[in-house]
């Protein structure tokens, strides 16, 4: 069902928000706590329909899975225990789940069929069945393992050497995964570094991985073991607060347990780039996932670029630091971004499309943006067109837009973060 949202302009916005967990942590935490021997518990689990989607498709697959709000508990088997589903497993509009679920299927011995929404329909998996392939799984798809619906057949892997052709941290997780299943050892070499939560993971669940700068290698045939998982607060859902506090006249805001994986942090190098008045408290670099509290207060901005390594180091930011440059003075460039046009939507026709309907300057290219700021956003009807993060991106320019703004399909925002509007409006 589309929910049309109306979004008005904010005075101020004042206060302390505890984001949800991390998406990308919460979907790992179910996936290695369901191919490990014995129970994992999960706290501060994301209940976002993306990670519900995991937890569904691990209990098609004969795990048991207690979860309630942000509590889950795993009793695992071990990659043994996973047994054949009599049905199609549907990953909604998860590109995580499907792919890395992709490299566990890729080493057990069964058929799995695999599919999800509109969205992920349109994603590119060639990218994931292709490694998987040479490792000796079986994978048929339409348009010959392009698209979903996809099916896995398990089979003996060995291990490979591959250089992955985009910077993926899906592509490498799932590859990570089929390698803990095959004979020898798997190496994944990275264009350019992207986040590293599989590898953290893989080692709280007593295996062992070697990470170097360009590459990730890792043994066949580890036993995992069960675990307590703490997952923090997603920078990736921080990352509109921080906007809000950084573009609203007058705002101080608090985000708090934050991750701060330098592997995801490159948010904040922007923010400070661009001159945002930002700070890091409570910074807790003593778990597998460093944490802390952000502090942000408006500030004037100023244009920047955002290029080369840093893009995966932000790449689900990209929206909202688009609108970020909306508010700052001078030019924002924004390059070697390609990889937003396979996401949930094009976001690189998505974010310019909704933002030009707002009255921002801004010009799609190849592989980027580029912005001229400072302009004032005015009202008018826009959509999520299914793109959680373009759905709060959007809600966030309402709150410095002149007049109200409608937002077409604001559900898609349950994705990631079901409590959105509750927190942005507590900060009101
Ligand atoms: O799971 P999904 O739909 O692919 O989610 C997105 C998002 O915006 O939430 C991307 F559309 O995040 C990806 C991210 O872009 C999550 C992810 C991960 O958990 O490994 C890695 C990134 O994708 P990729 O393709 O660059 O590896």
């Amino acid at each position: 069902m589309s929910v049309k949202k109306l979004l008005t302009k904010s005075t101020s916005l004042k206060g302390e928000i505890k984001v949800p967990g991390d998406k990308s942590i919460s979907h790992r935490a179910v996936m290695f706590g369901s191919i490990s021997n014995g129970m994992t518990k999960v706290t501060n689990f994301l209940p976002g329909e993306d990670c519900l989607s995991t937890i569904s498709c691990f209990r098609s697959l004969g795990v048991e899975i207690e979860q309630s709000g942000s509590e889950v508990t795993i009793h695992g088997k071990g990659l043994d225990g996973l047994r054949r589903s009599d049905h199609t497993l549907y990953v909604g509009n998860s590109g995580t789940t499907i792919r890395l679920l992709m490299g566990i299927l890729s080493g057990l011995s069964f058929d799995t069929r695999l599919e999800g929404d509109e969205s992920i329909a349109k994603r590119p998996m060639t990218r994931v069945t292709i490694p998987l392939s040479e490792m000796g799984a079986k994978i048929t798809g339409k348009n010959n393992g392009e698209f979903t619906p996809l099916t896995v057949s398990g089979k003996n892997l060995k291990g490979i050497t591959y250089e992955l052709p985009v910077a993926s941290a899906q592509v490498k997780s799932a590859i990570l995964l089929a390698g803990l299943q095959a004979e020898g050892v798997t190496t994944v070499i990275e264009p350019v570094k992207t986040r590293d939560h599989t590898e953290r993971m893989i080692r709280q669940f007593g295996g062992s991985v070697e990470q170097h700068s360009d590459k990730v290698i890792v043994s066949g045939g580890q036993e995992l073991t069960g675990t307590n998982i703490e997952v923090p607060g997603d920078i990736s859902s921080a990352a509109f607060f921080l906007t809000a506090g950084a573009i609203t006249p007058g705002s101080e805001i608090v985000l708090k347990n934050v991750g701060l994986n330098p592997t995801r942090t490159g948010i904040i190098d922007v923010l400070r780039e661009m001159g945002a008045d930002l700070s890091i408290e409570n910074d807790d670099q003593s778990s597998a996932e460093p944490a802390g509290d952000i502090r942000i207060k408006y500030s004037q901005l100023k244009g920047t670029t955002v290029a080369g390594e840093l893009i995966p180091r932000l790449i689900d930011e990209i929206p909202v630091i688009a609108l970020l440059a909306t508010q700052a003075e001078g030019q924002t460039v924004i390059k070697d971004a390609a990889e937003l046009k396979v996401k949930e939507t094009n976001r690189i026709d998505t974010v310019v499309n909704e933002l030009t309907k707002l009255g921002a300057k801004i010009e799609a290219t190849e592989d980027g943006m580029i912005i001229e700021g400072k302009t004032n956003l005015k009202g008018g009807n826009v959509s999520t067109y299914g793109d959680h993060r373009i759905g709060m991106m959007l809600s966030v320019a309402a709150l410095i837009s002149s007049e109200e703004v409608y937002l077409e399909d604001s559900e898609a925002i349950a994705v990631s973060y079901p409590a959105f509007y509750e927190d942005l409006n507590s900060l009101k």
